[in-house]
């Protein structure tokens, strides 16, 4: 009886270290490396999408390796080929503009390792130099506050007279949302845009616009039309130096939806903040696991969004998760 005993005890001690040995193994093999170029941090929104990006790979056990390329394209592009010649497993990036990826894209493309972009897209005429493209639609954002904008001023004969701030020249969400609002100005002419300018996604950035604009055109602006919600609280202080009443005596539209928009649509500063989600940490996460895993994955995965008008801020905001 001992002996078959000590014979059961050695095959079950046997059968547990092959197990873990393999499991350890097949865990290390499995391991996915993932390169992220992220933009840079020029906003609250791209700050959320970081924090969103690393806590994904963190609870998806992916090891991520990230840089951040300070809003410069030759950073990202720099980022990648050291990706390549590290051999990752994934690359994903979100391009800081739409022109100038097809080279280094075909690079990653020679070294097999597949693309995914997020959050922003790219120009290219081979779509297949990358998987996918998870983010927002910017032209149905634009074309939500052209709506918003249509609503607002329905009643009213006009001039109804715009000052843009332009995100990033040359990026998607800029190109975008400004294309959005072209669509109202040309379907009615009493919208007119009188001023446009890039305050680069930047709060600095949209301040310094919005005080030439305002030494400018002055209460001629019935609209601030500002594509993220940094520089649309960087033209509120402007406005406010100038002492222009923003949300009264200029209508404020802005883009993003993050807790500093709710904030100034609750002083009645902004008046209306169309969502553009940052949290596609997840998304992507599952993305790269699909697509090490050789399954197939949609060439485009839209985020879900919405439109806040300043009434439903207030109620709103305690579950905003950015
Ligand atoms: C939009 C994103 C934009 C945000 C800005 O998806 O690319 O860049 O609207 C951010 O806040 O800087």
């Amino acid at each position: 009886m001992r002996l078959i005993s000590r014979l059961a005890f050695a095959a079950f001690v046997s059968t547990a270290l092959t197990f873990a040995a393999g499991t350890s193994a097949s865990a290390q093999e499995k391991q996915i490396t993932l390169g992220f170029s992220q933009v840079g941090a020029e906003s609250a929104w791209r700050t959320a999408n970081t924090v969103s990006v690393k806590s994904a790979a963190k609870d998806a056990g992916i090891n991520l390796k990230f840089s951040d390329a300070q809003q410069k394209q030759e950073n990202q592009i720099r980022a990648i080929r050291s990706f390549i010649a590290q051999k990752v497993n994934v690359i994903a990036f979100s391009p800081v503009v739409e022109s100038g990826w097809e080279p280094v894209l075909n690079e990653a493309k020679a070294a097999h390792i597949p693309v995914i972009l997020t959050d922003r897209a790219v120009d290219v005429k081979d779509t297949s130099l990358y998987v996918t493209m998870i983010g927002s639609d910017f032209l149905e954002e634009g074309r939500r506050a052209g709506r918003w904008l249509e609503e607002r001023y329905k009643n009213e004969p006009g001039p109804i007279n715009i000052a843009e701030l332009q995100g990033t020249v040359g990026s998607a969400p800029a190109n975008d949302r400004h294309a959005g609002l072209m669509e109202v100005v040309k379907k009615d002419p009493k919208f007119k845009i009188i001023a446009s300018q890039s305050g680069d996604f930047t709060l600095a950035g949209g301040k310094q616009v919005m005080e030439a604009f305002a030494k400018s055109y002055g209460k001629q602006i019935n609209v601030v039309y500002a594509h993220n919600d940094d520089m649309a609280l960087g033209a509120i202080q402007a406005m406010e130096e100038a002492g222009i009443k923003p949300g009264k005596d200029v209508t404020v539209v802005s883009f993003d939806a993050t807790k500093g928009g709710f904030e100034a649509m609750i002083a009645g500063k902004i008046n209306v903040d169309v969502e553009c989600s940052p949290l596609l940490g997840p998304q992507l996460m599952s993305a790269v696991k699909d697509v090490v895993a050789g399954k197939q994955v949609p060439k485009r995965i839209v985020t879900n969004e919405t439109v806040f008008p300043m009434n439903v801020a207030a109620q709103t905001l305690p579950s905003r998760k950015y």
